[in-house]
């Protein structure tokens, strides 16, 4: 008798085991009670998920086999395109409401109502890297709004930054392609900081506005929850009697704008590339539902006449000090997808999806976005059908005589499918509304021209006006990421080119960088198209630390603690940052825990070198006397502290710390924000002072290069 024959069946074997599956411990199981049956896509029941079916225990797999035909193929077919730009990202579900209505300047039916709810779906991204790149990459986030409203879906599909790199769509597949890995070589991924992306910025002077920004700190935001949002362009409103206004769109973050070091986003990315998306997906799943006030500025044609710069021009912005914002809703996120794929991956935001009320204007970027958007969802999601997607579908009846197509799930009944018809009544179907939408009769005449408007020609004014509304300390940074970028450009004639066109911005800023370069020789001042620049006032609204919070709500507090840990403290701790509407995490010698001086057990959500303090806004070091001295011997720890240090992060610790501080030669450099926790009110006034969110006075003094 042959071993094979000897052998037990597959299936009996697997049972046998008994194996321990899943996180909950359970064992293998076969449906029963309320454990469904599996089944192929057909609804036939399947009896054998383990093994394909063969001649005999060894012997070749059957073609025969269509339950693993069926899944191997599906499988095979997972993958769709990933989006051109904006492929990474992060989407949740919540809900638009106005606080004022806008019902004087637009008939759209969702500015009309104050309280009532509009469902909505966000989707942040980053533009240039892949699907599976890191999220505190240096870039542009993305802030796309749509929002189902009783009229049809409306699409604000915006960033976190006012204004565009370029002024025409026709630029945009090479801006794009410059961005991204280089197509030789396939990297570098996810970064602007190579030769093609400054070759093509260099010789493009109307992106320097937007340069200004990029090189900011708004390019590497601590959190989704802590960023604004625009719709950038000039779009247009129009009231039930057909008057036009003129609006830019905003969103502003009540948790107020915050951002991390750069040091720190390169850190971040190797120890939580997932870093946003953990933080939205955790804060909305405690309940701590992150919120944006919905602000419009308006004005009309004679303010755009009497502005210094093009309305239509994307690369510009209105400064909030010349036209307010003029709060009227909020958008408030309440809920995480159910299934990523169908939600954030498949959701299809287009420019061109406006409802009654709201219009575009002539702005060439966004006339080419109406364009591009709903061509990309076609190659992207596989078909014209993509709107009985349920993400992407009106929660309003959709009846026309559109039909058939890929994956048509929406197929009208009876026999009408054209219009004209004379069948008469419902039996005729949809018919055309004088309440719908109607485009704004703006009258456009003149010759047909390929040519940029004469009022787009100025690239530096704002841009200066942005770099002087900054704080130093953000100043520094603009110049630090300037440096840090062209040095790796590798082609020494695109790093002058740049520090050319600097000059034209800020001559401190351009000598700066050329210093951070080591230029040999300043180049001249680049060759401006409109020779003069203004010197456009300071707009404090256009910096992050001016706009930062007071207090420490929304943010993470890392208490590193050890065996011994003194327990009045790190209770005190706790509720001194959870009082003021903080998220609190332990970091341990051993994800278990530790016993702190009282008995009680700390449980940890990170051993101590998977926490390292780039996770948090802040932390505190709790150790006990032989607790420290177990830390100064370990590597991971002493990061901890040298890193929370150098990010100049506000530091609480306990007096047996100090060892800590000693051994990573921190002690004589010790300043006011790092605050000794000697009995249990030291820890209300470390987080009033965490408020600040960083000790910034510390940073000039941690940077010698
Ligand atoms: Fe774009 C995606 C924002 C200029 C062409 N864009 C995309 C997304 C955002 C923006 C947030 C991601 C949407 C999502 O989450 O699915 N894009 C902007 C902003 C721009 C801008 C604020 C300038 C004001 N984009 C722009 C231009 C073009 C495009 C000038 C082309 C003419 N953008 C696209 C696209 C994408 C896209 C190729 C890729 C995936 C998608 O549309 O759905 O059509």
């Amino acid at each position: 008798m042959s071993q094979t024959n000897n052998a037990p069946p597959a299936q009996a074997r697997i049972a046998d085991l008994d194996v321990p599956v899943g996180q909950g411990g359970e064992v293998q199981q076969t449906a029963g009670g309320d454990v469904p049956v599996l089944t192929t896509q057909q609804g036939i029941p399947v009896s054998d998920d383990q093994n394909s079916l063969k001649v005999g225990p060894r012997g070749p797999t059957l073609l025969e086999d269509f339950h693993f035909r069926e899944k191997m193929f599906h499988f095979d077919h997972e993958r769709i395109p990933e989006r051109v730009v904006h492929a990474r990202g992060f989407g949740a579900h919540g809900y638009f409401e106005m606080t004022e209505s806008l019902a004087d300047l637009s008939h759209a039916d969702v500015f009309q109502r104050v309280g009532e709810k509009t469902p909505a779906f966000v989707r942040f991204s980053t533009v240039a890297g892949n699907k599976g790149s890191p999220d505190l990459a240096r870039d542009v986030r993305g802030f796309a709004v749509k929002l189902y409203t009783q009229e049809g879906n409306w699409d604000i599909v915006g960033n976190n930054i006012p204004v565009f790199f370029i002024q025409d769509a026709i630029k945009f597949p090479d801006l794009i392609h410059a961005a991204k890995q280089e197509p030789d070589r396939g990297f570098p991924q996810a970064q602007t900081a190579h030769d093609n992306f400054w070759d093509f910025i260099s010789l493009t002077p109307e992106s320097m506005h937007m340069i200004m920004w990029i090189m900011s700190d708004r390019t590497i935001p601590r959190s989704l929850r802590f960023i604004e949002g625009f719709g950038v362009h000039t779009f247009r409103l129009v009231n039930a009697e057909g008057k036009s206004s003129f609006v830019k769109f905003h969103w502003k973050p009540k948790l107020g704008l915050q951002s991390v070091a750069w040091n720190e986003a390169v850190k971040l990315n190797g120890a939580d590339p997932d870093f946003h998306r953990r933080d939205l997906w955790a804060s909305i799943q405690a309940g701590d539902f992150p919120e944006w006030e919905f602000g419009v500025q308006v004005f009309d044609e004679e303010f755009a006449k009497s502005f210094d710069f093009d309305v239509l021009d994307a690369t510009k912005l209105i400064p909030e000090e010349l036209v307010p914002v003029r709060v009227v809703g909020r958008l408030v996120l309440d809920r995480v997808v159910d299934n990523f794929f169908a939600e954030t991956e498949q959701v299809a935001f287009c420019t061109s999806n406006v409802v009654p009320g709201i219009d575009f204007t002539n702005d060439p970027l966004l006339q080419g976005r109406n364009f591009s958007y709903l061509d990309t969802q076609l190659k992207r999601l596989g078909g014209p059908n993509f709107t009985h997607i349920p993400i992407n579908a009106p929660k309003v009846p959709v009846r026309n005589f559109q039909q058939d197509g890929h994956m048509a799930m929406h197929n009208p009944k009876g026999r009408v499918n054209y219009e004209p018809n004379g069948w008469g009544g419902a039996a005729g179907g949809p018919r055309q509304t004088p309440r719908g939408y109607r485009s704004f009769p703006a009258e456009e005449a003149g010759p047909k021209l390929r040519i940029r408007a004469e009022s787009f020609a100025d690239h530096y004014s704002q841009a200066r006006q942005f770099f002087v509304s900054q704080t130093p300390v953000e100043q520094t940074h603009i110049g630090d990421a300037l440096v840090f970028e062209l040095s790796k450009v590798e082609t020494p004639a695109i790093r002058a080119r740049i520090v050319a066109h600097l000059r034209n911005i800020d001559e401190t800023l351009a000598q700066t960088v050329a210093k951070g370069l080591g230029l040999k020789d300043v180049p001249e001042p680049a060759t401006a198209a409109r020779p003069t620049r203004q010197d456009l006032p300071q707009s404090p609204a256009l910096s992050i630390a001016l706009n930062g919070p007071e207090s420490f709500k929304g943010r993470k507090l890392g208490i590193l603690v050890t065996e011994g840990a003194d327990a009045a403290m790190v209770a005190a701790l706790k509720e001194a940052a959870t009082g003021v509407g903080a998220m609190v995490e332990f970091i341990a010698p051993v994800v278990g825990g530790v016993s702190a001086s009282d008995g009680s057990v700390i449980e940890a959500q990170q051993k101590v070198n998977g926490g390292p303090s780039v996770l948090y806004d802040a932390v505190a070091i709790v150790p006990s006397e032989a607790g420290a001295k177990l830390l100064s011997r370990e590597a991971t720890a002493k990061d901890f502290l040298n890193d929370a240090f150098a990010h100049a992060k506000f530091i609480a610790y306990a007096p047996a710390a100090k060892l800590l501080f000693e051994k990573c030669g921190l002690a004589g450099d010790m300043d006011e924000g790092c605050m000794a926790l000697n009995k249990p009110v030291d820890a209300a006034a470390f987080i009033k002072a965490c408020g600040k969110l960083r000790f910034w006075a510390r940073e000039a003094a941690v940077h010698a290069v």
